[in-house]
């Protein structure tokens, strides 16, 4: 993190800067939506998930404390998938089996965002001394070793939130075969997964009356700006969501207002007016549509919870 006893040069990530070029340098441009989640990402992201038009964050919650009990069986060890936050995590782990015996011994959260991930590991090891907590920093995209915490648990993946929704069905299925190699045989994982729907639903969800999400997706530039010493002037951009309905997902986009000039490191990064940097695909599954994914992917389609307006989805995969 930048401090004021670094110099403007120091705090210039160049590898920061290497993943925006190649995004930046290709046709269409493109930047990774992991990109989004540096501290004020994460602010923005969490005031996304109160607004009203952003239906998902609540109606997984409300559906999964519905459900938290149909999951308890054997002592098991949860591992959750780009946990930053432990309050959906928490439902699960509230559970008990009908003996009062805790339904989960340990816990695994994998996520990017280290101070988060600590921060959460240390409120953990506060309010759930029992509970055992190893958190893992890093790419869940990349296989991860679990630890030995987890011998002799069942386990249960969790990869709440829609997260998945980010990776084309493609990279969804390759990432759901990992997860299975990695839990093991015997494993279950319960994924949640934004149902497609009509579009006045999905648009204001992404591009929502107070601009939030408009801050979220500039954001993006301002860390570039912050991060990898880019000169990217924000006016400059527009944040627009549209629905491509062939591909079934919600694109997000900056469009570039005018003609202009981005530098970054030595490189002229230039835009037509109205050129769009493509920066995020949050994909909507059809039930049918997930079940083939993780079908292909391996797993038995276990079950499937949705809420009553058939917003959202939970789907509990085993094999
Ligand atoms: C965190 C990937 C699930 O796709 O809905 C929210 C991110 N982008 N508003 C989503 C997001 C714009 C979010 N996910």
């Amino acid at each position: 993190m930048p401090d004021d006893s670094m110099t403007l040069a120091e705090s210039i990530d160049p590898d920061l800067a290497n993943v925006a070029l190649r995004g930046l340098l290709g046709t269409p441009k493109t930047l990774p939506a992991t990109l989004f989640y540096d501290e004020e990402g994460c602010r923005l992201f969490y005031r996304i998930t109160e607004l009203p038009e952003y239906y998902l964050t609540r109606t997984e919650l409300a559906l999964l404390a519905e459900i938290a009990p149909l999951l308890v069986g054997p002592t098991a060890g949860l591992i959750e998938y780009g946990a930053s936050d432990e309050t959906k995590a928490s439902i699960l782990l509230d559970q008990t089996s009908a003996s009062g015996r805790p339904a989960f011994a340990a816990y695994v959260p994998i996520d990017v965002a280290e101070s988060a991930l600590m921060a959460m590991a240390a409120r953990l090891a506060r309010a759930r001394p029992a509970l055992k907590v190893w958190p893992v920093v890093g790419d869940f995209l990349r296989p991860v070793a679990l630890p030995a915490a987890l011998d002799g648990l069942a386990r249960l993946g969790f990869f709440p939130g829609s997260t998945i929704g980010n990776l084309d069905p493609a990279q969804a299925r390759l990432f759901l075969a990992q997860a299975r190699r990695t839990l093991g045989t015997g494993a279950r994982m319960l994924v949640g997964v934004d149902l497609r729907k009509d579009a006045a639903l999905l648009i204001p969800a992404y591009d929502d009356a107070a601009g939030v999400t408009a801050a979220f997706n500039l954001n993006i530039l301002a860390r570039l700006n912050r991060e990898a010493g880019a000169d990217f002037d924000l006016d400059g951009f527009a944040h627009r969501a549209t629905w491509n309905a062939e591909e079934s997902r919600i694109e997000m986009h900056l469009v570039s207002r005018r003609a202009q000039t981005v530098r970054i490191e030595d490189h002229a990064i230039r835009f037509a007016p109205g050129e769009t940097i493509h920066t995020e695909n949050s994909y909507k599954h059809t039930p049918e549509a997930f079940r083939a994914i993780a079908t292909g992917a391996g797993w038995r389609a276990e079950r499937m919870w949705t809420d009553s307006a058939r917003l959202f989805s939970l789907h509990l995969l085993s094999g």
